[in-house]
């Protein structure tokens, strides 16, 4: 009975120990706050997904023509040289291309069809890599950046200035829109609607105002007001109407004498007119000094082949493509995914 209060007291010592056991197990076990992955990521990332399906695959008839004969042989270039100019890449480049390959299969360094088509992706990819797209923003200069948005009448002009201004929003960036289609009213009517969307401001003139004074106006509250950018949409022309290119040179010239300066001038090009596309090109790079091209309606177009020869032939890099008509439709040019997607069989 004398060892009752001891045996007591070791229990009470047994449990006090198994109890501040279990506290700190417990505490250490405590899991560490998990950070929910932000649901931004996958908003963002589905339509991306959507869009790379988007471009149509113009080469894929060709590709499984090639790859389901046994050899290589003359229906076999046949096959790929109408499907490159069907698609729009202009004779010069199909030609580039191919050339190299014959000789590559008449050497016996490529023997089987399979190792025909991977090569002529290489070769298609490695024409477009290795450019710079990225659109020029310089945060270093006094005063504004102003990119400026040219191109034929219904290139896409005021839809890809409306989407890019939705992008450089969400950079953070404070964008002014210029509305400097003043040949209609219903284009500064369009352009406030896409300012609106994308949170941005917008200043506009009368209808048949300076279109160069309008964009001037635009740079000088810009730089007032400490905006980062300025977007100036214009009014479509034809590339051979002297005056109106004229018209543009001023454009460009009048936005440069106050405080902003232009850092990108983006030639917006509809990519269902094809070869066109390519005489546009060349004179309003002319005119303007040309930085980018946005290739717009890559969606419907099944001409997207001019991509390599805007870029073979002018050295104009294509910066960005519209694949429809929403804020979220204008995706940074990701040339492997494009070439896979022309050739794609599924
Ligand atoms: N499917 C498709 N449609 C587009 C794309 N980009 C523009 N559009 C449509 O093309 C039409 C003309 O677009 P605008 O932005 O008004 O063209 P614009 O160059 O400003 O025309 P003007 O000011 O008249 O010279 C509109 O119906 C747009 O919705 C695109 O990437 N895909
Ligand atoms: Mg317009």
């Amino acid at each position: 009975m004398s060892n009752f209060p001891i045996i007591f007291l070791i229990l009470a010592a047994v449990v006090l120990v198994f109890g501040f056991g279990v506290v700190i197990q417990s505490r250490r076990k405590k899991p560490t706050p998990v950070i929910a992955p932000a649901p931004v990521v996958e908003v963002v990332a589905a339509p991306v997904v959507e869009k790379k399906r988007s471009f149509k695959n113009v080469l894929a008839g060709a590709v499984s023509s090639v790859l389901g004969r046994g050899e290589i042989n003359d229906t076999s270039w046949d096959d790929l040289e109408e499907a490159l100019l069907r698609a729009d890449v202009g004779v010069k480049v199909a030609q580039a291309l191919l050339e190299p390959l014959r000789a590559r299969v008449k050497a016996k360094e490529i023997s089987t069809p399979a190792e025909l088509i991977t090569a002529l992706q290489n070769d298609m990819s490695s024409r477009l890599v290795g450019t710079n797209r990225e659109l020029n923003f310089d945060a270093s200069i006094d005063g504004p950046n102003i990119w400026l948005m040219v191109g034929v009448n219904g290139a896409g002009k005021t839809t890809s200035l409306g989407k890019i201004s939705a992008q450089q929003v969400a950079l953070g960036r404070k964008v002014l829109m210029a509305a400097g289609d003043t040949f209609r009213a219903a284009a500064g009517e369009q352009l406030q609607t896409w300012a609106e969307r994308s949170g941005a401001e917008i200043i506009r003139g009368a209808e048949g105002s300076d279109p160069s004074s309008v964009i001037f106006d635009a740079v000088q509250a810009a730089n007032a007001r400490k905006f980062d950018l300025v977007l100036a949409d214009t009014a479509g022309r034809l590339q051979n109407n002297t005056n109106l290119m004229e018209e543009l040179r001023k454009v460009r010239r009048v936005a440069e004498k106050g405080a902003g300066t232009v850092t990108e001038t983006l030639l917006v090009i509809d990519a269902t007119t094809g070869q066109n596309g390519l005489s546009q090109a060349r004179l309003f790079a002319d005119a303007t000094q040309v930085t980018g091209v946005v290739l717009t309606k890559l969606d419907g177009s099944s001409k997207g082949g001019i991509v390599f020869a805007i870029e073979t032939e002018l050295g104009i890099p294509v910066k960005l493509v519209g694949l429809g008509e929403t804020m979220e439709d204008l995706v940074a040019f990701n040339p492997t995914e494009f070439v896979e997607a022309l050739c794609s069989t599924t």
